[in-house]
């Protein structure tokens, strides 16, 4: 596969060495031989010890896979948006910027299919998307699922942007639109990314959902109880920052009442 856009793929960490080898060399598979693409690793905080076995990890494979940048090490713990928008910041000069989680639930060739099909609709942004259908295979925890299920319904009523799932683990963005929002990007924990599909969304740029097959990874560390009420914290305090004058400003939208609901 030849792709002429350039892309950072960025894999948040958070005590991932004992997960993230396997995914990482069937990511090589797939995308190894794309000179366009770069992958960094952002370990998040993870400790000495953790930090000391991604760097081993990751070097062991830069030999031969030249795409393969340093382990990025964060010192803190910022959070999976904080680790993955400290790695698109090292953007260089790649035109999409996408993450995907460690553990391999997104299988590395739906990484390298999206990469493809975002690659083809310039400007708009592609969010991937686990919806059991006819054609695709999704296996998931029934409970994550569940749990899943409800805070996506949540989302989109709250904020009034009728997406799927805004959790999935793999998304991509032109680099010029993530760059008109940055500014106004302030959740670095799970939410992350229902702040960014807003900050998209109210700033006129295109975002779909691309659904794709899922095998759900044992040893997830999101903990159901206490991050769902996090994130769920964060999603209100998003649609409270969505109103405000100064949002609504940098957005170019009108003074007064909701965004307009459905994709502008
Ligand atoms: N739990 C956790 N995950 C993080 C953090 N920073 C980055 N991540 C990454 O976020 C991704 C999703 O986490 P994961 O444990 O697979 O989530 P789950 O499968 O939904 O339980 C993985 O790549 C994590 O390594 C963090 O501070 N905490
Ligand atoms: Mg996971």
């Amino acid at each position: 596969m030849t792709m002429n856009d350039r892309v950072l793929l960025v894999i948040p960490c958070f005590r991932e060495s004992g997960r993230i080898e396997p995914f990482l060399d069937s990511l090589f598979d797939e995308l190894g031989s794309i000179a366009t693409v770069s992958v960094t690793v952002v370990d998040d905080g993870s400790g000495a010890s953790e930090q000391e076995k991604m760097h081993s990890i990751v070097e062991a494979r830069r030999a031969r896979w030249p795409g393969l940048q340093p382990l990025m090490a964060l010192d803190k713990n910022l959070g999976k948006g904080g680790a993955i928008y400290a790695g698109w910041a090292a953007c260089g000069n790649h035109d999409w910027l996408a993450f995907v989680d460690a553990d391999g639930s997104c299988p590395a060739y739906e990484v390298a299919r999206l990469l493809r099909e975002a690659t083809q609709q310039p400007g708009t942004a592609l969010f991937a998307s686990r919806v059991c259908m006819l054609g695709k295979r999704i296996k998931r925890d029934f409970h994550r699922h569940l749990i899943g299920r409800v805070y996506a319904t949540i989302v989109s009523e709250v904020l009034q942007i009728h997406v799927y799932d805004s959790q999935c683990g793999l998304k991509l963005v032109p680099t010029a639109a993530f760059e008109k929002v940055r500014p106004l990007l302030r959740v670095f924990g799970f939410a992350f990314d229902v702040e960014l599909l807003c900050a998209l969304f109210d700033s006129g740029v295109l975002v779909q959902e691309a659904p794709i097959d899922w095998h759900e990874t044992g040893g997830g560390k999101v903990r159901l109880v206490r991050d769902s009420l996090r994130m769920f914290r964060d999603v209100l305090a998003v649609r409270r920052r969505r109103r405000s004058a100064e949002w609504r400003a940098f957005c170019g939208l009108a003074d007064g009442g909701d965004p307009p609901p459905g994709q502008r």
